[in-house]
């Protein structure tokens, strides 16, 4: 059993995002670090230490504009020298003054062409990059009620998306994330799965829902979304972090690793964990405070801890105690992988790959972080851009 779990563990990707190696903050305060990336070449060579370090983290998300370049191809050879790759493509069609009344949802005609212009241009860059998946956020909403028409908004982002869906090439998908709140107040234009899984359905197979896990009011029952989704091949990713009250953008598993636990349950028990199914194990964090590579190691190695306890529930004694409606049984099958403490399997399996068992003390050991420190000085630090 070991050695099926740590061969399903040795071939999972976990994909970190560009945009976490740079700066981040509130809308109070940015604080800027030292050694953070200037541009897309600096971004991937973090982006390496963390892969390097863990072995898990072999592809890198790219953000458009932040991460724009003249030449995609020499960017994808930087990112293959440095032994990673370019991952899904995030679209940004939420920074730009002509979006201040959305974008794809806009009441005017030439604003939503715009939009629908830069995501057009993001399908570009993922022929350039050899990426197969984009992903949709939109920011779109309302801040009272009456401001716009709930209804109208929805008929522009189902153009919107079905010109998307018509520009994807073979192999190409899109994922459309939800958000239930922020930076719109009142209304957001794709607030729950249920309007993205909506808007999926009607599109086509090329089209998916991404759950990001900070995305949902507090409480929500995560795990089930992710069980249907997965069970209607609807499960495009996850946009991993971790909340304890809004859009937090925590290191994944940090505020409630039981939860990433029982999330990572569904995926294995859904079969999510089979490559073949494309569920994308993607972060999406920025860390306001913590120095940023170490972040994205930790929440690596927290994803990789959930998915070990995941596939340590003995599925046959689960499914017997449910069949015999044995509550306290069947809990106790579940909690059982959970209280397993996973890490020495996970240093076992870092050492049997060559890599050091405690990434984290190895990547503080590597004097990578005074390095960067060192020699990156000058130039414009990269940000959110905002
Ligand atoms: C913001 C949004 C959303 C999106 C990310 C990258 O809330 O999570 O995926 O930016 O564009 O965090
Ligand atoms: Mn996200």
């Amino acid at each position: 059993m070991t050695t099926d779990i740590k061969a399903t563990l040795r071939a999972q990707r976990i994909e970190t995002p560009s945009w976490a190696y740079g700066n981040s903050g509130t809308r109070f305060k940015v604080f800027a670090q030292k050694g953070v990336p200037r541009d897309p070449y600096e971004k991937l060579a973090d982006a390496a230490q963390v892969h390097a370090h863990t072995g898990a983290a072999p592809t890198v998300a790219l953000h458009i504009p932040w991460d724009a370049v003249d030449d995609y191809a020499d960017l994808a050879r930087h990112a293959r020298e440095h032994g990673v790759a370019i991952g899904a493509i995030n679209s940004n069609v939420f920074q730009d003054d002509d979006y201040m009344l959305g974008s794809v949802t806009n009441p005017d005609p030439r604003v939503r062409r715009k939009a629908l212009g830069h995501l057009l241009e993001c399908v570009d860059v993922m022929d350039a990059t050899g990426s197969d998946t984009l992903k949709l956020w939109f920011s779109d909403g309302l801040n009272y009620p009456g401001q716009d028409d709930l209804r109208a908004r929805q008929d522009r982002l189902a153009e919107a998306l079905s010109a998307v869906y018509e520009r994807l090439g073979d192999g190409q998908r899109f994922l459309l994330e939800y958000k239930l709140f922020e930076p719109a107040f009142y209304a957001t234009d794709v607030p729950d799965w249920g309007t993205a899984y909506a808007h999926c359905l009607r599109l086509g197979p090329k089209a998916q829902v991404v759950v990001d896990t900070g995305h949902h009011a507090p409480g929500t029952n995560i795990e089930f979304i992710v069980a249907f989704l997965l069970r209607e091949g609807r499960l495009g990713g996850f946009d991993f972090n971790s909340r304890f009250y809004a859009d937090d953008d925590l290191m994944v598993g940090a505020a409630d690793p039981f939860q990433l636990f029982r999330i990572m349950h569904e995926v294995v028990r859904g079969g999510g964990l089979d490559p073949r199914t494309g569920v994308a194990f993607m972060l999406d964090q920025c860390h306001n405070i913590e120095p940023k590579i170490p972040g994205q190691i930790r929440s690596v190695m927290n994803v990789q801890e959930a998915t070990a306890k995941a596939l340590l529930v003995d599925a046959a004694a689960l499914r017997a105690a449910q069949d015999a409606g044995d509550v306290l049984g069947a809990n106790a099958v579940l909690m059982d992988a959970y209280n397993t403490d996973v890490r020495p399997l996970l240093a076992e399996l870092r050492e049997e790959s060559g890599l050091d068992p405690d990434p984290m003390a190895a990547y503080a050991r590597s004097g990578y972080s005074d390095k960067i420190a060192a020699e990156r000085v000058g130039g414009t630090q990269a940000g959110w851009g905002a």
